[in-house]
C-alpha cells in the first residue's frame, strides 16, 4: 500500500523521501516492537495515503530512553550552535514547503493553499526561536549583602513528550520543539493518530538539518494505543514537561497523570471564542475578518470564532453580508482541487460531531440561514459552510466548541450584555471585537477574561505573541520569548566572596 501511496502522491508530492512509514527513535527509523502498523486515510477520499507503526509503552520508553541520553550533550551545546542548527532546520523546511504541504493536505484535508500557510507560519516559529535561543538569560541581583551576588540562570527542564492535534499537524510540531530546542531540552513527540505523516515529515528535514541524534523522536500510534503511549510518556520519571495541545477531556487527563511527578505542564485546549461586532465597526472589516476567524481551516482551529455577538443596530446588515460572503467564498471540495477554500473535516467524528450541533440548534429553535448539512454528492467528510441565528444558551453549539464550520450568531443590545456572554463560559482562549471607539476597545480589552483578544482583526497568531489561554483553555504560552522560557526553570546560585 505504500508503494501504492507514492504513486498516487507523485503528481503533488516531488520529495519522495518525506513520505515515512517508520517512527523515528534515536536518528533511526524504526516499526513497533510488535510489528503492529495503523492506516492514515485521506479524509477527501477516505483512501489509504501509508501505514505507520502502532507503538506502544515500551516503544515510548525506547524513545525516551533516546531523549534523556541526548539531553545530557544536547544542554551542553552553545546557544549559538543550538540556535544554528534550529536555523538550518527553518531552511531546509523553506526549501520543502511544497513537499510538505502535499502531506499536510493529504492527511488533514485542507486546501493546500492554506497548508503552504501553515508550513510558513509553523517554520516563522523555527525562525523564531533560532533567534530565542541566543537571548534565553538570567538575571544577578543584589541581595542585602555586599559581598553576596544572587545569580538567577535558566536552565533547561530535560525530556519534554509532545503531544499534538491533527488540526495544523506540521505548525503544532514546530511551535512546540523549535521552543524546546532552544531551551536545550529534547523531547519525544507523539503526533495525532489521524496526521502522523507531517510530524514524520518534519523530522525527516530535522535530521537532514543536522539535528542529534536523540533530541527529537516521534512515537506513533493510533488511537487505541494513545491512552497506553501517552501514559508512559507522563508517568516516566525523566520527563519533566509535558506540552500538549488538543481536547480540553484530554488535557485534564494528562494533567492529572503530570501531577503524580510534578511535571511541568503546557497545555493548550479547548477555546469558545466571542468574535463581538458594535454599530461602530468597519463592516465590511468585520465581514472579512469574519470570514477568516470562522472559517479558516473549515472551523477546526481552537481560537475559531465560535459565538458572534452581534448589536442589534447592525444586526441585519451583519447577517446578510455574512451569508452572501459564505455563500461566495466558501468552495467545498478536496484540498487539492484549485480554487476549493473548504476541505473535508478531519473525520468521521468530527463529521458527526458538527452534524450532531445542527440537529440540536434546530430542534431548539435556531434558524439556518444557509448550509446545515453533509455535502454527500462529495463525500462522507464533507460538511456545508453553515450560519445559523436565534442561537439560545441553551444550545450544544453555543456553549461548546464548535471546531467545524458552522457560524452562531447571537444579537446583542449592549457592551455589558456583550460582556456577560462572552465570559459566560469555562473556555478563555481568543476573543474578537470590532469597533472604532477607543474607550470600548480598552474596556473590552480589560474585562474580556480571555488569554488573547483581538481589536479588529480575526487573525491573531504569529511567532512573536505570546499565544495561549485562561480558565479551561490552557496553562502557558507558546510564541513570543514566554514561549522559549516555559521550557527552562530557574536555577539560584548563591555566590559569596571568602573575605
Ligand atoms: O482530540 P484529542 P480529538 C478539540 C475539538 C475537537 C475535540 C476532539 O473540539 O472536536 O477536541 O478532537 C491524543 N493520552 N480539539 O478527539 O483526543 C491524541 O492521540 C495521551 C481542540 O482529536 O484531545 C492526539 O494526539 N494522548 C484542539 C491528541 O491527544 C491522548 C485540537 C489530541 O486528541 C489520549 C484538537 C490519552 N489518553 C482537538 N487521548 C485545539 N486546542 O486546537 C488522546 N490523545
Amino acid at each position: 500500500s505504500f508503494r501504492r501511496a507514492l504513486i498516487a502522491y507523485r503528481p503533488l508530492h516531488r520529495n519522495m523521501h518525506l513520505l515515512k512509514n517508520k517512527a523515528y527513535v534515536e536518528g533511526k527509523w524504526v516499526g513497533a516492537a510488535s510489528g503492529q502498523e495503523f492506516s492514515v486515510l485521506n479524509p477527501a477520499d477516505d483512501s489509504v495515503i501509508a501505514s505507520v507503526p502502532d507503538m506502544t509503552a515500551p516503544d515510548a520508553k525506547k524513545a525516551l530512553d533516546a531523549a534523556s541520553d541526548a539531553f545530557q550533550t544536547w544542554k551542553s551545546y552553545t546557544a549559538k550552535e543550538r540556535s544554528k542548527i534550529i536555523r538550518k532546520w527553518y531552511e531546509v523546511v523553506e526549501a520543502h514547503t511544497d513537499d510538505l504541504a502535499a502531506i499536510v493536505t493529504a492527511e488533514s484535508g485542507k486546501p493546500l493553499s492554506e497548508a503552504k500557510g501553515e508550513v510558513a507560519y509553523g517554520n516563522s516559529f523555527l525562525e523564531w526561536f533560532a533567534d530565542c535561543a541566543r537571548h534565553i538569560n538570567g538575571e544577578i541581583l543584589s541581595g542585602p549583602w555586599p559581598n553576596k551576588r544572587i545569580l538567577a540562570s535558566r536552565q533547561p527542564l530535560g525530556v519534554v513528550s509532545v503531544i499534538t492535534p491533527w488540526n495544523f499537524p506540521f505548525a503544532m510540531i514546530t511551535r512546540k520543539v523549535g521552543a524546546l530546542m532552544a531551551a536545550g531540552c529534547t523531547c519525544v513527540i507523539k503526533p495525532a493518530e489521524d496526521t502522523p505523516l507531517s510530524a514524520l515529515a518534519a523530522v525527516e528535514l530535522a535530521e537532514k538539518a543536522g539535528v542529534p541524534k536523540g533530541v527529537i523522536n516521534v512515537v506513533t500510534c493510533s488511537r487505541k494505543n494513545a491512552a497506553d503511549v501517552g501514559k508512559q510518556m507522563c508517568e516516566d520519571s525523566r520527563v519533566r514537561c509535558i506540552s500538549f495541545t488538543g481536547s480540553t477531556h484530554v488535557g485534564k487527563l494528562l494533567y492529572g497523570l503530570a501531577a503524580k511527578g510534578i511535571k511541568r505542564v503546557s497545555l493548550e485546549l479547548g477555546g469558545n471564542a466571542p468574535f463581538i461586532v458594535f454599530p461602530s465597526a468597519d463592516m465590511n472589516r468585520a465581514l472579512d475578518q469574519a470570514m477568516l476567524a470562522k472559517f479558516r481551516n473549515n472551523g477546526q482551529a481552537c481560537v475559531g470564532a465560535n459565538r458572534f455577538l452581534i448589536h442589534e443596530d447592525i444586526y441585519d446588515q451583519f447577517i446578510e453580508g455574512f451569508k452572501e460572503r459564505i455563500q461566495t467564498h466558501c468552495i467545498l471540495g478536496p484540498g487539492t482541487k484549485e480554487g476549493v477554500t473548504c476541505g473535508p473535516l478531519v473525520n468521521a467524528e468530527q463529521v458527526n460531531k458538527v452534524a450532531g450541533f445542527v440537529a440540536d440548534a434546530t430542534q431548539k429553535g435556531a434558524r439556518v440561514l444557509t448550509g446545515g448539512k453533509i455535502a454527500a454528492d462529495l463525500g462522507s467528510k464533507y460538511f456545508q459552510s453553515t450560519l445559523i441565528d436565534n442561537v439560545t444558551p441553551d444550545m450544544k453549539v453555543f456553549n461548546e466548541e464548535v471546531f467545524g464550520p458552522i457560524a452562531t450568531i447571537v444579537k446583542i443590545k449592549s457592551e455589558k450584555e456583550a460582556l456577560e456572554i462572552a465570559n459566560n463560559t469555562n473556555s478563555g482562549l481568543a476573543a474578537y471585537v470590532f469597533t472604532k471607539d477607543l474607550g470600548q476597545a480598552f474596556r473590552m480589552s480589560r474585562d474580556l477574561e480571555f488569554g488573547m483578544v483581538a481589536i479588529n482583526d480575526g487573525l491573531l497568531s504569529t511567532a512573536e505573541a505570546p499565544f495561549g489561554g485562561i480558565k479551561e483553555s490552557g496553562i502557558g504560552r507558546e510564541g513570543s520569548m514566554h514561549g522559549a522560557e516555559e521550557y527552562t526553570e530557574i536555577k539560584y546560585t548563591l555566590m559569596s566572596d571568602l573575605e
